[in-house]
């Protein structure tokens, strides 16, 4: 959504879907999984919509929907481009919307090369890395409009006319490990930079405008070849298809929902560009009812991207230095200053972070500290991280709030991780699976890991809860919601805010004095955070200030558009500036909703600038009126020379829609009256991005990484660009394979949460799902001789796991291309070793592989086989498992005891 819109979040919030006309849930179960917003989809339903659940499953969200459509896991590209394909043969887009606010118009250079030409390759394609040279996915540009021929390859802002400097340049683009540390992830708050306005045929006529080139690219995803690859009968889709474009348009507004239905693939975030195409194409972006909700799962995690536990980003979505290509803050800010869009004034957000972190000692002569900020220098994600563990190459490890013994893919590739450590330290409210894998870890059963020589010391501290501690939790829709310490955490618990400031303190006492330059960053920290109670906790109120910012004059921010270059204002996460404007706390308003309209903007404080629904100028016309009476939400006032409407307008408030920027004018100055899209270079809706995502401009569909069916379309099989992890723990099941000929796809229980430490812990919730089972259809079961409530083991290449069996008919075997019969199994992923309910782990089944743009491992789909009865135990199941890899003619996955072994290059 980044790269498509400018912001990575959900467009709109959840009440407002009952201003929907129609609601389309694909790739999520929200009446289990988000019950909460989920009565706002009722509303709607009772108020005329029509209500369309597009899953494998069919789960309590099918049960209240008006169609639910079973589909192939891992095909909902398909199924999407099906409907882009029949909005675009049939005229049916939002043409006015189309034109004004999309980049249909702009056109693609000649060198493009579609998939439809290469068979499943983008132009660009590099074999031997893997990787995409975006070069030749580049608009014409227009002459003069700024630096044509700039191709923004890694390591641009290197003075192009230093001979020596070219050459480190080209250097640095070839490194594997630069391209590696792929910018990618970034644009979740700001499209990737563009350097020169495209060129435009505003008739859409042009063969190379993108609307044309969008045109020739899903022309083949015709009705027949969804039944073909998804397992949908041409009428049910066309029934889909009818729905969604008949509530569309001017009078009416149809909204997606998603959330990790769609994440959890080799091509997630293409899934869910294809939806942000077609909502695009259908005019529902920026308007009431229409959007596409990212439903975010654990209570905080919309805050943990927005100021983030991620690798590669700094807190509001500001990319993470590269130790090669930004030695200083101006090799950093290169790219993006002088940038059309919001996106243009990153400097003054990154060195008013800068100044929130280092203060005083932050100053123009020494770049406000930058050489303090740790520099990446390759992948550093979770995984390659685990792999460098199995290898002995990490001492040490922090887990908060995180059981991948549990909850990560491959169980085992985990455990081999952690007990290859030197130290460990777990943070949690339970005794986790990642905390006593030494002595429960299946591993040991069979030999593999043994207890005393397992050398990972193990640091175990309980943590506080949500009630035991105050602060914000930002939810799905960007809003964030303060919480007041309901009780005192009982014993040694502490919250994690009190850890991490103690630690931090204790460690500046160590090194009070110290003369070594490594230990300046640390020493020269604001840290001075005031403290209360018995427990010395910090104020979390002083750190969402400090996150605010503060002015020369040492008052909160109003907002980022006050931050400065010059370091004369602070300000933790740019995005979340103005949570503490006028020095009130805004995340703690409460006004009830009876007493405001359904925005409810005096409710806690939504990012950016408290704004509802994201791009909402665009609900206006080009000329600033609602697109009509019933969906009207922003517009221009005339009268008072302003936008104005039920929510905080996404625009500047003053700008025409008439405006046009004058020539030259970088940053929001750059950006036109009628242009919603402000955090983008061209401030429009991105149908074809020519740069920002890693594995092409526009989503086709490939096989997931492990299914038993080619691909219907190209001699390509899977994303050609997909991340894979080669060593012995982490085998792959061969595509079409005889010896895992069935679909598996994991979720949740409306019963349990995620790894389970905080429901499998509960008596209540355990007893009401008491034991790990796998739901299979009637036809599986007779096919495989299960029985409804007995044993079943599931084996794939990296382990076999049992169950007990649940036959039932919301499993539903799908027919493909030729009459293929494809099964499809489901598995919970919540159990493991600890806790009153316990059972095998569904992630001991999976191995990792990864979308490439976001390093999110393919846990939504998989194969596998299954038999009746249980698993062999001790020695004897690693050796069944060597079996099945023997006859699928897979490499050998034994481990070596202690499990230690290095990535292996790929074969
Ligand atoms: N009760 C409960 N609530 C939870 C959680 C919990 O553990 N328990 N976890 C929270 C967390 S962390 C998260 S991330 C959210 C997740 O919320 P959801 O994403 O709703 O949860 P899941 O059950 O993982 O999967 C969603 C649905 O996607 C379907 N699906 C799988 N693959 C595909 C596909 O290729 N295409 C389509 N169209 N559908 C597919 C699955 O069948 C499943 O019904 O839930 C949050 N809420
Ligand atoms: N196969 C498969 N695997 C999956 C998924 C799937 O759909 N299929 N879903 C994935 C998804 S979306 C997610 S989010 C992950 C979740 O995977 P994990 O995050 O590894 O699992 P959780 O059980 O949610 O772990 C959270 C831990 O935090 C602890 N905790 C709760 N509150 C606090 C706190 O305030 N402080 C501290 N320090 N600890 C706290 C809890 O006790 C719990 O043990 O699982 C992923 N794994
Ligand atoms: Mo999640």
């Amino acid at each position: 959504m980044g790269t498509t819109f400018g912001r990575g979040g959900a467009t709109n919030f959840q009440q407002d879907l009952a201003n929907s006309d129609c609601i389309v849930i694909e790739g999520s179960n929200m009446a289990e999984c988000h019950p909460v917003g989920f009565q706002w989809v009722m509303e709607a339903k009772a108020r005329g919509a029509k209500v369309i659940h597009i899953d494998p499953r069919f789960t309590r969200t099918s049960a209240v929907s008006d169609v639910h459509v079973p589909i192939r896991v891992g095909t909902d590209i398909a199924f999407l481009g099906g409907i882009i394909n029949h909005v675009l043969s049939n005229d049916l887009d939002f043409r006015e919307y189309v034109v004004a606010y999309t980049n249909a118009a702009a056109i693609v250079g000649e060198d493009f090369v579609d998939t439809e030409d290469l068979d499943g390759l983008f132009s660009g394609f590099d074999p031997e890395t893997g990787h995409y040279d975006e070069a030749s996915w580049q608009f014409e540009s227009q002459v003069g409009s700024g630096e044509t021929g700039h191709t923004d390859r890694p390591g641009d802002g290197v003075d192009q006319d230093d001979p020596a400097g070219a050459q480190e340049q080209e250097r640095l683009a070839q490194d594997e490990s630069v391209k590696e540390a792929d910018p990618h992830q970034a644009f979740g708050s700001g499209g990737p930079p563009l350097h020169a306005k495209p060129l435009r045929d505003e008739t859409l006529q042009h063969p190379r405008c993108v609307f044309q080139v969008l045109k020739r690219h899903f022309a083949r995803y015709t009705p027949e070849i969804v039944a073909d690859i998804c397992g949908v009968e041409p009428e049910v889709f066309l029934e889909v298809a009818t729905a969604v474009t008949e509530n569309s348009g001017r009078e009416r507004t149809t909204a997606w929902v998603y959330s990790v239905g769609w994440t959890h693939h080799t091509v997630g975030a293409q899934y869910i560009r294809t939806a942000a195409i077609l909502q695009s194409l259908l005019g529902n972006m920026g308007r009431p009812g229409g959007g596409i909700l990212a439903l975010r799962g654990h209570a905080s995690i919309q805050g943990s991207t927005d100021v983030p536990t991620l690798f590669n980003l700094l807190p509001g979505y500001l990319p993470m230095p590269h130790a090669l290509q930004h030695q200083s803050l101006d090799d950093y800010c290169a790219e993006n200053s002088g940038a059309i869009g919001f996106w243009g004034n990153m400097r003054a957000y990154t060195v008013s972070l800068l100044k929130s972190w280092w203060g005083d000692a932050a100053t123009a002569e020494n770049d406000y500290c930058f050489g303090y900020i740790p520099k990446i220098t390759g992948d550093h994600s979770s995984y390659r991280t685990i792999a460098d563990m199995v290898a002995g190459k990490v001492p040490g490890y922090f887990l908060v709030g995180e059981n991948p013994a549990v909850g990560h893919a491959n169980g085992r590739m985990q455990r081999f991780g952690l007990a290859n450590l030197d130290w460990l330290v777990v943070r949690d409210l339970q005794m986790i699976e990642s905390a006593s894998f030494w002595k429960t870890a299946p591993e040991i059963e069979t030999g593999e890991l043994v207890t005393e020589e397992i050398g990972t010391e193990v640091f175990y501290m309980p943590a506080a809860t949500h009630a035991e501690k105050e602060g914000t939790f930002t939810n799905t829709q960007r809003l964030l919601q303060w919480r007041h310490q309901a009780v005192q955490p009982p014993g040694d618990c502490r919250s994690d805010l009190w850890f991490y400031f103690h630690l931090g303190r204790i460690l500046r006492e160590k090194l009070a004095g110290s003369t070594d330059p490594r230990d300046r960053p640390l020493l020269d920290l604001t840290w001075d955070y005031p403290t209360h109670g018995e427990q010395v906790e910090p104020s979390a109120e002083a750190v969402l200030r400090e996150i605010n910012g503060v002015g020369p004059d040492g008052r909160a921010l109003s907002g980022y558009m006050d931050m400065k270059d010059d370091g004369s204002t602070t300000g933790g996460c740019w995005i979340y500036s103005g949570v503490y404007a006028d020095e009130v706390n805004q995340a703690d308003r409460r006004r009830p909703g009876r007493e405001q309209d359904y925005v409810a903007a005096e409710w806690g404080w939504a990012w950016p600038y408290n704004r509802r629904t994201l791009y909402n100028r665009a609900s206006a016309d080009p000329a600033g009126k609602p697109w009509s009476e019933r969906k009207k939400y922003v517009w221009w006032d005339e009268a008072a020379g302003r936008w104005t409407g039920d929510d905080v307008p996404d625009f500047e408030a003053t700008k025409r829609p008439d405006h046009v920027p004058p020539p030259g004018a970088k940053a929001q100055a750059g950006i036109g009256g009628a242009d919603p899209f402000i955090m983008q270079g061209d401030g429009k809706a991105w149908l074809f991005a020519p740069k920002g995502l890693a594995d092409g401009p526009m989503p086709t569909h490939y096989e997931p990484a492990e299914s038993p069916v080619e691909n219907a379309l190209y001699g390509v099989q899977a994303n050609p660009g997909i991340e894979e992890i080669q060593a012995p723990y982490n085998r792959g099941n061969p595509p079409t394979s005889d010896v895992y000929p069935y679909v598996f796809t994991t979720y949740r229980l409306t019963e349990h949460h995620t790894a389970g430490a905080m429901s499998r812990t509960l008596p209540y919730l355990s007893e009401l799902q008491p034991e790990f089972f796998v739901e299979v259809s009637p036809a599986l079961a007779t096919e495989r001789g299960l029985d409804n409530g007995g044993w079943a083991t599931l084996i794939s290449a990296r382990s076999a796991i049992e169950a007990r069996v649940l036959v039932t008919e919301r499993m539903r075997p799908l027919r493909l291309k030729g009459g293929r019969v494809v099964h499809q199994i489901g598995i919970p992923y919540h159990w493991g070793a600890e806790g009153l309910s316990t059972g095998d782990s569904a992630n001991d089944l999976m191995g990792v592989v990864m979308d490439p743009n976001v390093h999110i491992q393919e846990f939504k789909v998989a194969t596998c086989d299954i038999r009746p009865g249980r698993r062999p135990r001790g020695a004897a199941l690693p050796e069944y498992v060597e079996g099945f890899r023997r006859r699928a003619g897979v490499r050998s996955g034994t481990m070596p005891i202690g499990g230690r072994v290095a990535v292996e290059e790929t074969p």
